[in-house]
C-alpha cells in the first residue's frame, strides 16, 4: 500500500494528540474566599497525584488558608491570589482553615479529602 507523505505529519500531529489525552492531568483546583467562606469546603484528590491549589481571596480584607497536614500557611490580602503544589501520599480527609482571628469560627473550613 502506497501511502501519500504530506499524511506522515497528519498522522504524527494525531498520535501527539492521543498521547496528551491519555496523560494524568494534574489536579488544579480553586477555592474562592468570600464572604467569610471558602468557596469549596470538600476537595478530593487522588493520593500520589500533585495537587495545585489555587486560592482566591474575593473579599475586601485578609484572609489565609491553613492545613496543618502538609505544613501549609498562607496569608492573603484583600483580592490577593496565591497558589501552591503539594502531593498527598496518605489517603484520608485533611482539614482546612482560615487562621485569620474568628474566621475559623465564623465558618471558614473545609477539608481536603485524597482517596486511595
Ligand atoms: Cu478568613
Amino acid at each position: 500500500m502506497k501511502v501519500r507523505p504530506y499524511l506522515f505529519p497528519l498522522l504524527l500531529i494525531l498520535v501527539c494528540l492521543l498521547a496528551a489525552c491519555g496523560r494524568v492531568a494534574p489536579n488544579q483546583v480553586t477555592i474562592a474566599m468570600k464572604e467569610m467562606a471558602f468557596g469549596q469546603s470538600e476537595i478530593t484528590v487522588k493520593a500520589g497525584q500533585p495537587v495545585t491549589l489555587r486560592l482566591v481571596n474575593r473579599d475586601g480584607y485578609a484572609h489565609a488558608f491553613d492545613m496543618d497536614e502538609f505544613n501549609i500557611h498562607t496569608s492573603l490580602a484583600a483580592n490577593e491570589t496565591a497558589e501552591f503544589s503539594f502531593t498527598p501520599e496518605k489517603p484520608g480527609r485533611y482539614p482546612f482553615y482560615c487562621s485569620s482571628p474568628g474566621h475559623e469560627m465564623a465558618g471558614m473550613v473545609g477539608a481536603l479529602i485524597v482517596e486511595p
